[in-house]
C-alpha cells in the first residue's frame, strides 16, 4: 500500500468509527435524518446493519438522491414530513467544524439544502468527522457553497462577491456545465479566507433574493463526533 493510499484508509477508518458510535444513539422507532458523503455513507452502511441484524425499527429522511439509494438498498423504510414532521435525530458529515461553536460549513457534496432542512428538523443533530475538519476560523479550509436559482445566476454571484469574498465562482462539472443540485439550483463557491463573523456573513448572504440557502449551519448542531489518532472525542456545548 502506497503511502496516500495508507493515510486515505487511516481516515476512512477515523469517518467509521464516529459514524458508528453515532448510529448508536439512534432507538427503535426513531424517524432519522440521514446525511450526504463519505463519513454520511458509513453512517447509512452501520444503520443497514442493525436493521438487518437486530430488526431495528426506523424511518429515515434522505437528504440526497445518493443516500436514498442507499438506504433504499439497505431496506432502511423512508418516510416524509408529512407523516414525520419532527426527526428524532439526524446524523450528517461537514466539510468545517468550529470547536467552540459547534458552527459548520456544509455543502461540498452539493447536498447542502436538504442537509439543512434535515438537521433544522431533528431534536438531536449529530454531526460526524475526522479531525482533520476542526478549524478555528471557519473559511480556513473551504468556501461557502450558496445555492441559488439558476435564472439570472451571474447577478446573485455578484452580489455575493460583494460580501467579501476572494474569489466567488459556480460550481462546475468535469465538462465545464454548471453543476445542478438534487433541487435544480446552482451553487455559488464563495471563498473568505476567514470569516470572523458567521452570523453577520449569513444574514448578508441570505438576504439577496436568488439564494436559496446557503452551508454556514449555525446555532443548529447538538454535538460532534470528532474521530483522530487519539480516540472518539464528543464536542457539546
Ligand atoms: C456532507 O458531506 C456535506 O455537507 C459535506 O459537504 C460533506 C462532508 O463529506 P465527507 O464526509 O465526505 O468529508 O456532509
Amino acid at each position: 500500500m502506497s503511502e496516500s493510499e495508507e493515510s486515505k484508509a487511516r481516515v476512512a477508518a477515523l469517518k467509521r468509527e464516529a459514524a458508528i458510535k453515532a448510529v448508536s444513539y439512534v432507538e427503535d422507532g426513531m424517524a432519522v435524518g440521514l446525511g450526504t458523503g463519505s463519513t454520511a455513507k458509513f453512517m447509512i452502511d452501520a444503520l443497514g446493519e442493525r436493521v438487518r441484524k437486530e430488526g431495528l425499527r426506523i424511518r429515515a429522511i434522505p437528504t440526497s438522491e445518493a443516500s436514498a439509494n442507499q438506504a433504499s438498498a439497505l431496506s432502511i423504510p423512508i418516510t416524509n414530513f408529512s407523516d414525520d414532521p419532527e426527526l428524532d435525530i439526524a446524523i450528517d458529515g461537514a466539510d468545517e467544524v468550529q470547536a467552540g461553536s459547534l458552527f459548520l460549513i456544509k455543502g461540498r457534496g452539493g447536498a447542502l439544502l436538504r442537509e439543512k432542512i434535515v438537521a433544522v428538523s431533528a431534536r438531536r443533530f449529530v454531526v460526524i468527522v475526522d479531525e482533520s475538519k476542526l478549524v478555528d476560523d471557519l473559511g480556513t479550509h473551504m468556501p461557502v457553497p450558496v445555492e441559488i436559482i439558476p435564472w439570472g445566476w451571474e447577478r446573485v454571484e455578484n452580489l455575493l462577491c460583494k460580501t467579501g469574498a476572494r474569489h466567488c465562482q459556480p460550481r462546475r462539472n468535469d465538462d465545464g456545465s454548471l453543476y445542478q443540485t438534487d433541487n435544480h439550483n446552482i451553487i455559488i463557491d464563495c471563498d473568505y479566507e476567514r470569516i470572523e463573523d458567521p452570523r453577520a456573513l449569513a444574514d448578508q448572504i441570505i438576504s439577496i433574493t436568488g439564494v436559496v440557502d446557503h452551508g454556514l449551519f449555525l446555532d443548529v448542531t447538538t454535538e460532534v463526533l470528532v474521530a483522530g489518532t487519539g480516540g472518539l472525542r464528543r464536542l457539546a456545548l
